[in-house]
Order: structure tokens, then sequence, then C-alpha cells
């Protein structure tokens, strides 16, 4: 057996990936940047590539993760994380239900879930997942379908379930402050890095501001 990641999570800096309009090596290149800056927790979130070219993709990315000790999980498709034996999956409330990617990666990969109110947050509890991202907490340039979520209702999210929660949406360096107190464990960001120039010290910097908010 290998490092446990599940057992191990850590949310702090999760990062969100977005290929969108870069080559290849150029988004490769910011993901090691990232994860040598800080990230301690990746997703691969592919809305517009073929299965093909998301497997391709994975395996790669997974690659430079696990070089850095950083847990790879795939955003929605079960089918490609069994296909790569990537760390885990990350489903929203369309997607496959958490109980049955939990029962279909088994008890050593992680299994993340979207919630917006307390309800989705105990029901995705309930269902074996280990961490939740909540939000849209500002509004975002990423494209998604979602809605904005009040930090007060962030906030009762995390006392209501003993698991990790990850606030998302529009956070960045000026404007993660507003988390403080709220009880998260992390944050998620998808254009803070990948738009970032200089990954590296945008990661760095986004993972102290966390850990000294928490
Ligand atoms: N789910 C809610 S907001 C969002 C997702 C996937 C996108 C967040 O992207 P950004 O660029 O950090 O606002
Ligand atoms: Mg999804």
């Amino acid at each position: 057996m290998g490092y446990n990641f599940r057992k191990n999570l850590d949310t702090t800096l999760y990062l969100v990936t977005d290929s969108t309009n870069l080559e290849e090596k150029v988004f490769l290149k910011k993901i090691q940047k990232a994860c040598q800056g800080g990230v301690t927790l990746l997703q691969l979130r592919e809305k517009e590539r073929t299965s093909r070219e998301f497997l391709s993709l994975a395996k790669k990315v997974m690659e430079i993760s696990h070089r850095y000790n950083i847990p790879l999980l795939i955003d929605d498709r079960i089918d490609i994380a069994l296909a790569v034996n990537a760390d885990g999956v990350h489903v929203g409330q369309s997607d496959i239900p958490v109980s049955i990617a939990r029962k279909l990666l088994g008890e050593d990969k992680i299994v993340g879930a979207t919630a917006k109110t307390v309800d989705q947050a105990q029901e995705a509890y309930s269902q074996g997942a280990d961490y939740l991202g909540v939000g849209a907490i500002y509004p975002t340039t990423t494209k998604v379908i979602t809605v904005l979520t009040k930090v007060e209702t962030l906030a009762e999210i995390c006392k209501a379930v003993p698991i990790k929660v990850n606030a998302i949406g529009g956070l960045n360096r000026d404007n993660i402050s507003v988390l403080e107190g709220s009880g998260i464990d992390g944050i998620c960001v998808v254009s803070a890095i990948m738009k970032a120039e200089k990954p590296f010290e945008e990661a760095e910097s986004l993972r102290e501001q966390v850990e000294k908010m928490r």
C-alpha cells in the first residue's frame, strides 16, 4: 500500500485547474509551479475535452502532482479517475451521487462534493464525502453554473458537518479575509492561480494567508 492521501487529506490550498486557452506545455508548467509554491490538493477539471484527451492529460498532471506528494482528484469523471488510478473525485449536485462514487472508488480514495446548503452538506457527509466545496462565495469568471452562497451559510455548514469544508468562487488574495472566523479548512481557487503570471508566488502567498486566517 502506498501513502494514504485520504487519511492525510489537507485541503488548505486546493487548486482546481482550467486549461482553457492554455497550451498544454504552459498549462503543465503552471501546475508544477503552483505545486511547488504550496498547493495541497489538486483537481483536474476539464469541461470541453474528449474522454481520450482528458485521460491523457490526467496522466500527465498526476505525474507532476505526485512528485510533490499532492493528491490528484478528477472532476466529475469517475471513469477517468479509475482509469488513471487518481486519488479521488469531486462530484457536484448534478453528478453521480457521493454514495455511488464511494462504492465505485472504495475506502482508500477521496470523494469530495459540492454543497450550497446545510441540507446538502449533511447529505453529502452521510453518503461518505471527505470534504465539501461551498460557494460560489463571489461571482466567478470561470465557466460554471452556480449561484452565490453567503459566508453565513458557509459558517453554518462548517458547524454542521465534521468533515473538511472549503470555500470556492472568485477567491483571491484581496478578498479571502472575508472568510475569517467562518470555520473553513481551506480555499479552492481556479483563476487566482491559473491566470497568475507567477503561479508559484501566488500559491505561496495564498497558502500563507489561509494558514494565518484559519
Ligand atoms: N464552483 C463554484 S465556483 C467555481 C466552481 C467550480 C469556479 C471557481 O473559479 P474561480 O476562478 O476561483 O472563481
Ligand atoms: Mg461536476
